[in-house]
């Protein structure tokens, strides 16, 4: 359905290296909507309980600390397959398999500096911009919907 929503950030190393714009772009230009956007420094808990599936990993302490490295941009995008199609945008998380064409394939190199996040399932995606956003994300229709969808 076309209210499906999907947690979509620009990570620190994202925002420092100037790539807010660009990641913001392919979203916008593939036809989704915007419903929530900011410019935050998470807390650790926040990022703990984001990535609370990933506590048992060795490369855990090391992705918190990365995540607390500096501001990030949070956004929640919507559409039809929002979730599936923004991962396939954003290509693998490790940027060496990502394909040419995505946001990771076309601009980074190590898995510890992947520069975006994005949901993994619809329940996640649910999950997530509540997590991020409460219930503070924006209700409204795009002009051009009927341009998007048939
Ligand atoms: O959802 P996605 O970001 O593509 O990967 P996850 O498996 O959820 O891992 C989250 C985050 O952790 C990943 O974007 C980079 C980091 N990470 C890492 O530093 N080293 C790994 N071997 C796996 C993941
Ligand atoms: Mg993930």
């Amino acid at each position: 359905p076309k209210n499906e929503v999907s947690f979509i950030m620009v990570k620190p190393d994202g925002v420092q290296r100037g790539l807010v714009g660009e990641i913001i772009k392919r979203f916008e230009n593939r036809g989704f909507k915007l419903v929530g956007c900011k410019m935050m420094s998470p807390s650790k808990d926040l990022l703990e309980t984001h990535y609370v599936d990933l506590k048992s990993k060795p490369f855990f302490p090391g992705l918190i600390k990365y995540m607390s490295g500096g501001p990030v941009v949070a956004m929640a995008w919507q559409g039809k397959n929002v979730v599936k199609t923004g991962r396939s945008m954003l290509g693998a998380t490790n940027p060496l398999d990502s394909n040419p064409g995505t946001i990771r394939g076309d601009l980074c190199i190590d898995v510890g500096r992947n520069i975006c996040h994005g949901s993994d399932s619809v329940e996640s995606g649910k999950r997530e911009v509540k997590l991020w956003f409460g219930d503070s994300t924006e209700d409204y229709s795009l002009c051009t919907e009927n341009m998007i969808y048939e």
